[in-house]
């Protein structure tokens, strides 16, 4: 389901709420990942420590809301928007693209646990739709 001009300006009012501590919500989300969905290890196996907290987690957090970032500049077109990215993901990385919403579920977690008085039934609609349009535009180079 695409986004409503309405959730795109709910998407936008809420990152500018959170944005500020976009890299503790990254390394929250991707520590989750990685302990509830161990299968998600996979992809990482060459880091030296994938717990919760460490090192590699925090980098890796970081770099992912900078990506999520940039993807809520491009709300009219996060396909073309994330195009490269996607290939990146496809042919590179060859992540299985279920993992995408696996991800945007843990980001979802940590946002509502961070930000509560914020994520309003409202709110968490519009996200949940930024995040599944996100890993849908994600997934786009695979076919
Ligand atoms: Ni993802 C690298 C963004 C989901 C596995 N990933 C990146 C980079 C960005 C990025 C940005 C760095 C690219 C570069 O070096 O040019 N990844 C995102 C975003 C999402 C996402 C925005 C979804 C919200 N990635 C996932 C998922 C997995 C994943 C769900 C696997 C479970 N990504 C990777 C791996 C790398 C990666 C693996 C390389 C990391 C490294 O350190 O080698």
């Amino acid at each position: 389901m695409s986004l409503s001009d309405k959730d795109k300006a709910t998407v936008k009012a809420l990152w500018n709420k959170i944005s500020s501590r976009a890299d503790e919500i990254g390394a929250e989300a991707l520590g989750r990942m990685l302990t509830v969905y161990p299968q998600t290890k996979t992809y990482f196996a060459h880091w030296a420590d994938l717990s919760p907290g460490s090192g590699p987690v925090k980098k890796h957090g970081k770099t992912i809301m900078a990506a999520v970032g940039d993807a809520v500049g491009k709300l009219d077109d996060l396909v073309g928007g994330l195009a490269s990215l996607s290939e990146l993901h496809a042919f590179k990385l060859r992540v299985d693209p279920s993992n995408f919403k696996i991800l945007a579920h843990n980001l979802i977690v940590v946002i509502g646990m961070l930000f509560p008085g914020d994520f309003t039934p409202d709110v968490h609609v519009s996200v949940d739709k930024f995040f599944q349009n996100l890993a849908l535009a994600l997934s786009e180079k695979y076919r």
